[in-house]
């Protein structure tokens, strides 16, 4: 009997322990056995429960900001996407110089980073690689002007109805391909209810160099409820023999560099960098609740908030945009040698 207490003290103390919902979810779905879906609303649950202060905080900081008035473009409920371009956004124009003189100084050095850990993402794929490095981060303010500007992240904010964090900020280049695996095929995000990515166009992008394919939101919807997987990755003719003709139902990021859409990516489905010609080059801003199901691993923009931002200026809730898990701070300072802050 006593052994018995003792194993479900044990069991309850390294479940309260448990803080990211990654871990939690697979404690409920894998271990325990709960249904994806449910287990998920209890994860949702957990993570309010584990860090209510910042729960209350990021509510109320989005309250305050929604009495700023900005007038740049309105992510709606009932349609999870929108469209606007750097010339509508502080910074933007800066932003899209930064990432331009980037990818030319990693065209002309041609640069590997496979496995250089002062890149932001460390994960490649095949079909992608993301070019932003920690130190560009830090030392080009402007990138995070731009993604920390009251005229993005309210309506952002809106939408997702807290202040998010920003899970990733990355700069992909694209080269021409033949496969056809992970994102370039349909699929939806996972992260949380909801999220909002931001995608740049860096060059000019026509369907031949790879844009982003989504489905409107109502087809989205159809698609879901007709495949039992909904981690599926979805070849174009499945998609059309479940929910009809391609064309009629999907959007394309094109257009002239500059141009930014920003998607739901988790209520549209969605694919992209099928890059037949030319190249593609895109910024990536992922912005994500807090509370969110799925953590991202970008670790980047906890030291940010660490370092001192200089400059002065910076709206009051920047601070909730940069951090993200307080486990992972300590998981990347444990790291040596990589502390680019001065
Ligand atoms: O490469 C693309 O256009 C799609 C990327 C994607 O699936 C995502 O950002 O979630
Ligand atoms: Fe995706």
């Amino acid at each position: 009997m006593a052994k018995q207490l003792n194993l479900v003290l044990y069991v309850l103390y390294r479940v309260a322990k448990l803080r990211r919902g990654r871990e939690f979810l697979s404690l409920l779905n894998h271990k325990i056995g709960i249904n994806l879906s449910l287990s998920r609303k209890i994860t949702k649950i957990w993570k309010v429960i584990v860090f209510p202060v910042e729960w209350v905080t990021r509510k109320l900081a989005q309250k305050r900001l929604n009495q700023v008035n900005v007038d740049t473009f309105s992510l709606c409920d009932d349609i999870g996407w929108a469209v606007t371009s750097c010339d509508q956004l502080p910074w933007g124009r800066e932003t899209l110089k930064i990432c331009q003189n980037l990818v030319d100084s990693h065209i002309q050095h041609q640069a590997t980073h496979d496995c250089d850990p002062s890149f932001v993402n460390a994960v490649t794929k095949s079909f992608r690689i993301d070019l932003l490095t920690r130190a560009d981060l830090l030392s080009q303010q402007d990138l995070l002007r731009f993604a920390t500007s009251p005229e993005l992240v309210l309506p952002i904010s809106h939408y997702l109805r807290t202040i998010p964090v920003i899970g990733h900020y990355e700069l992909w280049l694209s080269y021409p391909n033949s496969t056809l695996e992970s994102s370039q095929c349909w699929h939806f995000d996972h992260e949380d209810k909801r999220q909002v990515k931001l995608f740049c166009l860096i060059n000019d992008v026509w369907p031949e160099n790879g844009p982003t394919n989504f489905l409107s939101l109502n087809a989205s919807r159809k698609l879901r409820a007709s495949i039992s997987n909904p981690y599926s990755r979805i070849i174009d003719s499945e998609v059309e023999s479940l929910i009809g003709v391609l064309q009629e139902q999907s959007h394309q990021v094109t257009g002239q560099a500059g141009a930014i859409t920003l998607l739901d990516t988790v209520r549209c489905a969605h694919m992209g960098a099928r890059v037949r010609q030319g190249k593609r080059i895109m910024l990536m801003i992922q912005y994500v609740p807090f509370h969110c199901v799925l953590e991202s691993n970008c670790h980047v923009l906890v030291d940010i908030n660490s370092s001192n931002l200089t400059g002065g200026g910076w709206p009051e809730y920047v601070p909730h945009l940069l951090i993200d898990n307080p486990d992972k701070n300590i998981l990347w300072r444990a790291k040596p040698g990589q502390n680019l802050i001065h």
